[in-house]
């Protein structure tokens, strides 16, 4: 199955009112040579995702939260959820990023339920899995990513509503990249499981690549064989490097 290709820039905690000019600069850039080839997302911080989805409007570029609560609504001081999320025009949010998992000790259960969270809102998850380094030294990479990709994705999952992000732990803001071989592996280990549990229409669930993607390396991790886009860090901050990311399908 071919599946159209999703480059989504992740800002984390990055970002003012004047980032935004960078997304008008993308947009700009967006031209219909990339627009045939490949989807743009941008995941500001929640304050500026409600500028950011009408900065947004009809540039084609999806506009994403980083995290949300399980629940709709309450006494959950500090908390965004997913309908809030929607309400403020995000199509889709982030969830069980290694940084949440590590810094928030978020656990599969509670991400699975934050990816429940995000499609009752209307919303598509993208879900992040992967490895640290002692893990990946221990020869247990795919142990770990399969044991979390069954745990973290809703059993309702479709190409529609779920997203996997395959983002090695330690190849995060490091500048170290698995090589190609090792990412098509985890990728088809990734593919082979959700189709083994969400049958043959998982073939078309997007499987993302993050982890210290740059305009040098992308060419070659896209063209890897499950690779369907890229969840993008640093390089997400400037419109050049984001295109030239995307560029690379
Ligand atoms: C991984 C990635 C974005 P970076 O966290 O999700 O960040 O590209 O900076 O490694």
């Amino acid at each position: 199955m071919s599946v159209r290709p999703l480059v989504a820039g992740n800002w984390k905690m990055n970002g003012s009112r004047s980032a935004l000019k960078e997304l008008s600069a993308m947009a700009e850039g967006y031209d219909a040579g990339l627009k045939a080839k490949v989807d743009l997302m941008i995941c500001p911080p929640a304050p500026l995702v409600f500028l950011a989805a009408a900065a947004a409007i009809g540039t084609r570029i999806a506009i994403g939260g980083q995290d949300c609560h399980t629940e709709a609504s309450g006494a959950f001081t500090g908390e965004v959820s997913a309908e809030m999320l929607a309400d403020s025009g995000a199509g889709a949010v982030i969830v069980g990023h290694s940084e949440r998992r590590q810094y928030f000790k978020e656990s599969d259960a509670l991400v699975a339920a934050k990816a429940a969270a995000a499609i009752r809102a209307g919303l598509a998850a993208i879900v992040c899995v992967g490895e640290t380094r002692e893990e990946r030294e221990a020869g247990k990479a795919l142990s770990v990513v399969g044991r979390q990709v069954a745990r973290s994705v809703p059993e309702d999952a479709t190409p529609e509503t779920i997203i996997v992000a395959y983002e090695p732990v330690w190849a995060i803001g490091t500048g170290l990249t698995p090589t190609a071989a090792d990412v098509a592996e985890v990728h088809a280990l990734i593919r082979k499981k959700l189709v083994s549990r969400h049958g043959k229409q998982a073939a078309g669930i997007r499987i993302l690549y993050g982890g210290s993607v740059k305009p040098a390396n992308a060419k070659e991790l896209m063209a890897v064989e499950n690779v369907d886009g890229a969840l993008v860090g640093g390089a997400s901050l400037k419109a050049a490097d984001f295109l030239a990311i995307a560029a690379a399908y």
